[in-house]
Parts: structure tokens; sequence; C-alpha cells
């Protein structure tokens, strides 16, 4: 046979960069940057580049698999799927809708025809337990969006072309490639960045994108809103858009009360930083007039979440940023173009949380994922069908989060490689992956870097019994009566296609100029001016209430200067716990517990000695790794590993927003101690679970 290349684009992260890839029959042969890519134009990072090792892996999911006396059996499509849906079915009769619920995650981001079909079959069931990985990532960006101007959906973006003052806060794009707003090409970006004006990064780590600043600053963990308060204050006092503030926010007057203790003195003691370093961000900032910035998980998953990102847009609004050029834009979306419809109000209040966790709010249809194990273990969920997600690894205390999933009486994953949740589970449906699929970057169109997007059929067929994720919630809806799929259309023999052609109908270009285009469809650079003359909200309100009321509440100087925080963070080769294992196996990327030569000096830790990382809540053991770019006080450690895995040192109990339902998982006091010792917050294992612990109905 005679090789192919094929266009398309890689759908590991945000930054969705554009792929050639070469087929030889149903053999992917090579993968390589799209040098013809508009904006990736031909840079791919190492994740991409294994796609044709990832498609051909020995241990990919190929068939369907059921628990029968504790051990997963390969069973045909027809009989997991009657199953399946007959469990489903009595579920719902015996303790009502709620009990079956889903957890659609980061995979299921990048595959909407399966993620819209996941959350209709929910709907149509009439439950409200939908969970996502978004509540342990950034909910109080939505929430920021939704409370200062309407909509939960504006997403401001960096005004790549004018802009020339940039601030990063906790976000590390050289290696994430953007956390809410894609970063392509990382490094080439921030330079040009950096050379039109002056790039700052606020970090406790000198990190690869901080190494590319102008300027880098560490300020403690959690502390990011007092620098922004102060900056706020400070442009308030000098340097404000008062013709901006005045004519298109409301607000300005509570906005300066709440930030007012954030005097000079007072920000310097909160974040450790000198007080010679805000005043020149001050003046950074006074000198460009306007700016962009971004927050990142540093921010996001922090106990001050929500009012640093606030206070984040209250500076891009005092200083008139927001919506015009050099400052930001907000991106309407290639395929949702906001831009062009009228946006409903949001008013900041929440729907009605979990049973068991009443006082946690629901938002945007959905519960928070810190109330997930608990809602099994209180019996209110019954059955949860995982698409693209791995909890286990995601949630809080992996090894509680495991217990409770075996308590589950369906557990079904749609997956493309086993993982520490399909060893627990009831069901196992292999997907077709990403090179297997037509696909739109739809739930991504808005995180994007510009206007762009790109259609791209299926590079190979659905190797062995893989199927689309839409597929496997079609044909369940299907056997429970109910249809997912528009027009009614049989699930037999719906294709891609005849979903995407609904889902990605309504762009800048029909759906049809999409599939015609063999590659991506370019739109306007940034759209400036559609969201400030146009909002729900009426005005920028400035001063929400929820946030100067938590504001208020956060301490003016940390409680214990001395002690470790963790931090959160992300590696190059992996993404979150997808291909962790690959860069463990190469040895090219080790998860350490990195922390600066002086802490580790003053435990008695030397570098790659095995310590002991110990929070209130659990530990986890690691390899120490001394650096002298870490900020001292903190201690870094990547998330995504089965061992160590991180999340044993959070909480889904203490420390949760009450605004959100965040979990916090970055500035946690933490101790380092020398030591290999047995850990309590052990990861689970990926062997079948024994039938004992496993009470399965068959
Ligand atoms: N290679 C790779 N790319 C990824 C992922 C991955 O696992 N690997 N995951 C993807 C996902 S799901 C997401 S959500 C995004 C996240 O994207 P980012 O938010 O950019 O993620 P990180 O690279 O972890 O960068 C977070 C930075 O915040 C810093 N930080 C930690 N705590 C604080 C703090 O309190 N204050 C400040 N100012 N900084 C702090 C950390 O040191 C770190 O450098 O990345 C996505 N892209
Ligand atoms: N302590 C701590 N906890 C954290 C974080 C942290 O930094 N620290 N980060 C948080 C963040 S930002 C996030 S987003 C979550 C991550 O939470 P998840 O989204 O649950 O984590 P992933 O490991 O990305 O899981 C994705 C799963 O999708 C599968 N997959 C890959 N391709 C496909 C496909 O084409 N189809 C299907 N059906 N499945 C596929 C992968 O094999 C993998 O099992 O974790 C959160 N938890
Ligand atoms: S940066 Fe890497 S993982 Fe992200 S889209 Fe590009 S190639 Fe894929
Ligand atoms: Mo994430």
């Amino acid at each position: 046979m005679s090789e192919i290349e094929h266009r398309t684009f890689c759908r590991f992260c945000i930054s969705v960069c554009g792929l050639r890839v070469r087929t030889d029959g149903d053999r992917v042969v090579s993968v390589a940057g799209d040098r013809d890519h508009p904006v990736t134009a031909g840079y791919t990072c190492p994740k991409g580049r294994s796609l044709a090792e990832f498609h051909h892996r020995p241990d990919r999911l190929d068939h369907p698999m059921l628990r029968r006396d504790g051990e997963l059996v390969r069973v045909e499509w027809p009989e997991l799927l009657d199953d399946l849906a007959g469990r489903l079915r009595r579920l719902v009769d015996e303790s009502g809708p709620d009990a079956v619920g889903t957890f659609l995650a980061t995979a299921a981001s990048f595959d909407p025809a399966g993620r819209t079909a996941g959350m209709r079959l929910l709907q149509r069931l009439g439950s409200r337990s939908a969970y996502s990985s978004a509540t342990v990532d950034t909910p109080g960006k939505p929430l920021v969006a939704e409370l200062m101007g309407g909509y939960p959906g504006l997403i401001p973006a960096l005004d790549h072309e004018d802009a020339t003052l940039t601030l990063l806060v906790g976000t590390n794009p050289v290696v994430s490639h953007g956390h809410l707003n894609a970063l392509p090409v990382p490094t080439a970006a921030l330079r040009r960045l950096a050379e039109r004006g002056e790039v700052w990064v606020l970090d406790p780590r000198h990190t690869e994108t901080a190494r590319l600043a102008t300027r880098h600053l560490a300020p403690r963990p959690g502390t990011d809103h007092a620098v922004l308060a102060f900056l706020v204050r400070s442009l308030l006092a000098e340097g404000a858009d008062t013709d901006f503030l005045d004519e298109h926010t409301e607000g300005a007057d509570e906005l300066a009360a709440a930030v007012d203790r954030f005097d000079r003195e007072t920000t310097a003691a909160c974040t450790g930083l000198p007080g010679a370093d805000l005043d020149d961000l001050v003046r950074a900032v006074r000198r460009h007039g306007r700016l962009g910035g971004l927050t990142g998980t540093g921010v996001s998953m922090s106990g001050t979440a929500n009012v640093s990102e606030w206070l984040l847009w209250a500076l891009l609004l005092v200083t008139g940023s927001f919506d015009r050029r050099g400052g930001m834009w907000f991106h309407p979306g290639f395929l949702s173009q906001l831009d062009r419809r009228r946006l409903r109000r949001y008013d900041g209040s929440a729907q009605p949380g979990p049973r068991s966790r009443p006082e946690l709010p629901g938002r945007y249809g959905e519960l928070p994922a810190a109330a997930l194990a608990g809602e099994i273990e209180a019996g209110n969920l019954r059955a949860l069908l995982v698409g693209g997600g791995n909890p286990v690894l995601a949630l809080p205390q992996p090894a509680a989060v495991a217990r409770a999933l075996s308590r589950l009486d369906v557990l079904a994953v749609i997956d493309v490689l086993p993982t520490a949740t399909t060893a627990l589970a009831t069901h196992v449906l292999p997907a077709a992956g990403q090179l297997e699929r037509a696909d739109l970057p739809l739930f991504v169109d808005r995180y994007l870097s510009t206007m762009v997007t790109q259609y791209t059929a299926a590079v190979v067929p659905p190797a062995a019994e893989r199927r689309p994720m839409w597929w496997v919630f079609a044909q369940l809806a299907d056997r429970l009566g109910i249809s997912v799929l528009p027009d009614g259309l049989d699930p037999d023999t719906a294709v891609d296609d005849d979903l995407l052609a609904e889902l990605g109908g309504r762009g800048r270009v029909g759906f049809a100029e999409l599939r015609d285009a063999d590659g991506p469809v370019l739109g306007e650079s940034a759209v400036h001016g559609w969201v400030t003359g146009s909002l729900p909200a009426g005005r920028w309100q400035l001063a929400p209430e929820p946030l100067v009321h938590q504001l208020a509440a956060t301490p003016s100087a940390p409680a214990d200067p001395e002690s470790l925080t963790l931090v959160a963070r992300r590696q190059v080769r992996h993404l979150n716990s997808q291909l962790a294992d690959d860069s463990g196996r190469t040895g090219r990327e080790a998860p350490a517990a990195t922390l600066h030569p002086s802490d580790a000096a003053a435990r008695g830790v030397s570098d790659g000695q095995a310590v002991r990382v110990r929070s209130a809540h659990g530990a986890l053991r690691a390899t120490a790794q001394c650096d002298e770019g870490q900020l001292g006080g903190t201690v870094s450690v990547p998330h995504g590993w089965a061992d160590p895995a991180v999340g044993s040192l959070t909480s889904d109990a203490a420390d949760i927003d009450p605004l959100t339902g965040m979990v916090l998982q970055t500035a946690v006091p933490v101790t380092v101690t020398p030591g290999p010792s047995d850990c309590s917050g052990s990861p689970p294992h990926r062997s079948t679970s024994s039938p004992g612990n496993h009470p399965k109905s068959p």
C-alpha cells in the first residue's frame, strides 16, 4: 500500500497544533507539525509528536469489558450495552435519575460530539449529577466573568499584535501551552511580546516562562490577590482611565474601599516581595497605560482564586484595557460567535448543591467534583459514567476516591487506555481516539489564541472494537428510550459528521465549508469592542459583593511565614495523568518534590534523596530535587502521577471555596522530612480489584 498524508490537529491540549499525519492503510506511520498551519506553523510538543506511537500502543483498550466475579472479561458490544442500560434503568427506577451521574473531563473537552451526547443523556434522564474536571481546575474564572460582566463565558485573550505590557500570574505556558487561553508556539509568542515591551511573570518558581520574561517576581503562594489589590489601589490613585470608568463601570468607590488596606507595606509583608519591586510594577503599568494579563492554575487552585481573578479584571478595567487594542480582547469564538448573539444575563446565583453537601454550589448545570466521592458514600450517586477523565488521580485523596468508586453499582469508563479508574470499572468501553474520529475544536473555540478553527476527518478508522464516545452514549440512550442525536438520528447509522454538522453549524463559516477546507480556517486576528457595549450586566461591575466579602476575609499577613507550602505544577511530556507512564518509562521526566536548597538543608534533605511530604490531609513519598529557582518556603510537586499522587495532600472536605466548590490545590501547608517510610495517602494500584472489595451484582 502507499502512504497518504492527512491534515489534522492535536487534541491533547488547547493549543490544538496543526499536524500532518502519514498513514499506510490502517497504520499511522508518522506525525509532524503542519508547516502550513497559520497559527502553529509546524510547531508541536513531544505529546503531539507521540501520537503515532499512542495510537498503536499495545495496551490501548480494544474491546468492551464487563466485570464478572471480580474480573473484567471481554464481551461483545451489544451485551455490554444491554447490561449497562438495564442497570441504569433499574437504578433510575429504584433511586431516581440523580443516582446516575457523569464525569466528563479533559479528553471530553476535545471530543465535542462525545461530550454533548453524554450531557444530553444525563439531561434527558433528568439527572442533576453532572461532574467534570472544571470544578477542580478553574471554576473561579467563569464566576468572576458572571459577577463582573453578567455572562460566565467571557474569555479575555492577549492582544498579540498590539500589547506592550503582559502580566502572567501563576501560569507557565511554555510547559502548559496555556491555561484557559491557548498560547501556541509559546516560546516564540513570549519572545515577541517581550521584544515589543515588557512581560512580567509572578510565580514562586523561576519557570521556563519566567526565563523569557523581562521581570520575574516570586510572591509567596496564595498572595497574588495582594499584589493585584496593591496595583488597583495605586492605579486608582494615579493612572486610571477615568473616562472608561465613568462611562462603562459601576462600583469604583466600593472597589477603592475594598483594596484600601493593601498599601505598599502591607502588600510587601503579605507577599514577601520587596517594596521596590512593587513600585517597579506599578510604574510599568502607568508607563504602558494598558496591559494584558492572564492567570493560570497557580491562581485558580489557591485559596484566593476568586479574589485574585477579580482584582486582575479590576486592574484591566481601571486601566481601560478590556475590549480595546493594546489591552485584551474577548474571544467570541469562531464557532460560537458570541459577538453575533444576544447573551443571556447570569446574576451570580448558584443552583442547588449536592444532597450530601448542600452548602456547596451547583453552577452551569454541574455539581462540584469535590462532592463526588461523598455523594457515592452517601448512597445518592450509584452509577457513574466517566468519559475522558481519570477521577482517581484528578480528585483529592486518591485512595478514598478509589474506595468510593468501587462501591458504585455501576462505574462505566469510556477511555482509550487502562487507567487507575478503569481498574475499578464495572464496564470498560473502548473509545475511538483522536486520530480515529472526525472533529472540530468546539469546546475550546473561545480559548484559542486567535479566531481560527479546523475540521478534521478521521485519519484512520477506529481500530479493533473502539467506538466514538457519542456512539456509546447514543446506544445507551436508545436502549433507555431517549435520543441524544440530532433529528432523532438512528445510532446504528449516524456518523461523526451528523453530530459535527449540528454542533459546528453556527460559526463564522458554515459546516460544509469547514469540512471542505482541508485544513484550518482563519478569521479575524482579534475582535475588539463587542463586549463593553452589550454586556448583559449593563456596565462592568467593579466590586461584586461576594468578592468584596471574600477579600475582606483574607488575612493581611501569612499565618506562619516559616512553614512550607505545596505549589501545583505541570510537566511538558505528560498531560495530567495521560502519558505519565511513558514519560516515566523513558526516564526523561520524573516526578520530584522541588525545593530550595536552603529549605532542603534545613531539613537534612539532600538532592536526590527520598522525602516524605505531608499535609493535614495525607502524605506522599517523592524524590527531592534542589533548585535555586524554587522560592524558599515552597515545594513544587507535579500533578498527574499515580506515584507520587499529589492529590494525597489535598482534601475534598477542608478548604473548599464556598462560592465555587473548588478544592485548594496550591498554597497548601505541608512539611517535608527525609525518609521513604510508609505513607498514608499511597496511591491505589492498577490491578483488578478483588471480588471482596468490589460488591457488584452481576
Ligand atoms: N504539558 C502539559 N500541558 C498541560 C497540562 C499538563 O499536565 N501538561 N495540563 C493542562 C491543563 S488540564 C491545565 S488546567 C493547564 C494549566 O496551565 P497552567 O496554569 O499554565 O499550569 P502550570 O504549567 O502548572 O503553571 C502553573 C504555575 O503556577 C505556579 N504557582 C503555583 N502556585 C502559585 C501561586 O500561589 N501563585 C502564583 N503566582 N503562582 C503559583 C506554579 O509554580 C506553575 O509555574 O495546562 C494544560 N496543559
Ligand atoms: N492536586 C492536584 N489535583 C489536580 C490538579 C493539580 O494540579 N493538582 N489539576 C487539576 C486539573 S487542572 C485537571 S484538568 C484535572 C484532570 O482531570 P482529568 O481530566 O480527569 O484527568 P486526565 O488525566 O487528563 O484524564 C483524561 C483521561 O482521558 C483519557 N483519554 C485520552 N484520550 C481520549 C479520547 O480520545 N477519548 C476518551 N474517551 N478518553 C480519552 C485518558 O486516557 C485519561 O484517562 O485534575 C485536577 N486535579
Ligand atoms: S502543544 Fe503539544 S499537546 Fe498541545 S496541541 Fe500542540 S502538540 Fe498537542
Ligand atoms: Mo485542567
